[in-house]
Parts: structure tokens; sequence; C-alpha cells
């Protein structure tokens, strides 16, 4: 693993952190690799049951490093994105376990849409989210363009992906494109009681969360409801259904073991 990236996991959850804090973890490719193989290992290892992707030092990501040699003009892209960034962008959508963003601080470019293609987002009132990309002549790349829109709605996706100017975490919160916005000094305290939180719930209904709200993109409601109907189905057999109910009648704390 590339010392770009730094992974642990105490409990269920799995801490990856971008770690180039001189460079505000700007991402090179090797970094961006890392970070999806990371993705991939806690998608497979049953221990882990939340993610949390966080930056080193004052930043969380200041998005693709502009000195990499492969994305001089007149390389080619799509074929760094198809490389890069959209990998990891699928892997984080496509982990079936929530991913908690702890926004420490700048979030630009790749950056900022990485944080927005996680599950719950917290930033510090310091974190702002730039859509620097038209500021070098590119558009929003990392799933930019598909998420702002529905995170913040059209108007605004685009007054930003266009002007470049930055959105504060307090205004990215009004906005509802983020879960929470939090004093730095409690930044950790609140993302390590949600990760927690997080690893406590049941898996298999927190995976059929994250699917559901997302088909629910692309389909009608009469398709929703037959996806609903078929998670609900599925879930129902579950060892921690039976456990939530036991637990709720005999007013105790139930123990979801994702079974
Ligand atoms: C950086 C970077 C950076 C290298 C700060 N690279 N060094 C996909 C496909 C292919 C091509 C292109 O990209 C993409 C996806 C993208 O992500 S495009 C967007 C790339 N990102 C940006 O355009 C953001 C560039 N950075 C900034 O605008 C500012 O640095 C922000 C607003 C993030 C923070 O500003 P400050 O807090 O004032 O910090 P700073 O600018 O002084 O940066 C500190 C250091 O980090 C500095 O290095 P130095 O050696 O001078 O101390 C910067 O050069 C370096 N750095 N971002 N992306």
């Amino acid at each position: 693993m590339s010392d770009q990236i730094l992974v642990s996991r105490a409990g269920g959850v799995r801490r990856i952190t971008l770690n180039r804090p001189e460079k505000l973890n700007a991402m090179t490719g090797e970094m961006a690799q890392a970070a999806r193989s990371a993705f991939e290992e806690a998608a497979g290892d049953s221990e882990t049951r939340v993610v949390l992707l966080t930056g080193a030092g004052r930043a969380f990501c200041a998005g693709q490093d502009l000195a990499e040699s492969a994305i001089r003009p007149g390389r080619d892209l799509g074929a760094w994105l198809e490389r890069s960034y959209n990998p990891l962008v699928r892997a984080i959508r496509g982990i079936e376990k929530p991913v908690l963003a702890r926004v420490n601080g700048v979030a630009a470019g790749a950056g900022a849409n990485l944080a927005f293609a996680c599950d719950i987002v917290v930033a510090s009132e310091s974190a702002q989210f730039v859509e620097s990309f038209s500021r070098i002549g590119l558009l929003p790349d990392s799933g930019g363009t598909w998420m702002l829109p529905r995170l913040i709605g059209n108007a605004r996706a685009v007054a930003v992906s266009m002007l470049g100017s930055p959105i504060t975490a307090r205004q990215a919160h009004e906005w509802g494109a983020i879960w929470r916005v939090v004093d730095g000094d409690e930044l950790d305290g609140v993302c390590d009681e949600l990760a927690r939180t997080l690893a406590a719930a049941p898996p298999k209904a927190l995976a059929a969360i994250k699917s559901a709200t997302a088909r629910a993109w692309e389909q009608n409601l009469d398709a929703q409801l037959d996806l609903e109907r078929e998670l609900q189905r599925a879930l129902g057999a579950t060892a921690d259904y039976r456990e939530g109910i036991e637990a709720f009648s005999e007013k105790r704390a139930p123990v979801f073991r994702g079974e």
C-alpha cells in the first residue's frame, strides 16, 4: 500500500486517510489507486462495518495533483479518469457499507466530489468545497455533474461549477449537501460517535438503504415500491431483524451481527 494513503481499523471502523498534507492531499494517480484498493479491501473485510474517509493535516483533498505529468495538457484526461477517479468513485458508491467523510479542511476539484460521493459528510466549520475545475478549463468530474444537481439543485450546481466559487461548510449544510457542520475541535468527537453508531447498526439494513436510495434517482415510484418490497422481504428474513424485534420487546439495546 502506498504511503500516500493511511489505513487503520479500530473495532468495526476502517479509517482511510489521504496523506500528502504538504500538498493539501492533492491526489496523484498512485494515491487514487491506493484509495480505491483500500475501499475494495474494506468491502471484502467482514470486520469492517463503516469506512471513514479523511485527510491528513489542514486539508481534506485539493483534487488532482496539478503537477503530475500524466495530466499535462495534451494527455488523454479521459483515460486518466478511467484509471484513477472513476474506479474510486464507483468503489465509494458501490461498497455495501456506510462511508463517512470527515472533511477537516478544504475539499477542491475531485476532492470535493469524493466527499460528496460519501454517504454521510461531516465538515469542520473552516472547511470549504471548491468546484475549481472551470478555473483550469475543465468540467467537474468524479461524479460532480451527477451529484451536484441532486444535492443542491440545478441552479446552484451550474453556478458553482461555472464560477468555481467556494462553498463554505455552513453554506453546503444549508443547501443540504452535507449532514453536519461542526466546530473544528468537535470534529473528531462527532465523527467518532457517528462511526461507532453506524458500526453498531444492522449492516444489511444499511446496505439496503444505500442501494435503494441510489436506485431512487433512476426509476419511478412504481419500480421503487417493487424494489422496497424485495429488499424488505430479504431483511425480514435476517437474524438482525429478529434481534431488533426481540430487543425492542425486551427493552434492551440490540446487538446486530450482520446475519
Ligand atoms: C497543490 C494542489 C493541487 C498540486 C494545492 N496540485 N499542488 C481530473 C482529470 C485530469 C486532470 C485534472 O484534474 C482532474 C480532477 C481535479 O481535481 S481538477 C482540480 C484540481 N484542483 C485544483 O484546481 C485546486 C488547486 N488548489 C487550490 O486552488 C488551492 O490550493 C486551494 C483552494 C485548494 C487551497 O488554497 P490555500 O489554502 O491558499 O493553499 P495553497 O494554494 O497555498 O496550497 C498549499 C500547497 O499545496 C502549495 O504548495 P507549496 O509548495 O507552494 O506550498 C500548493 O501548490 C499545493 N497544492 N493544491 N491540486
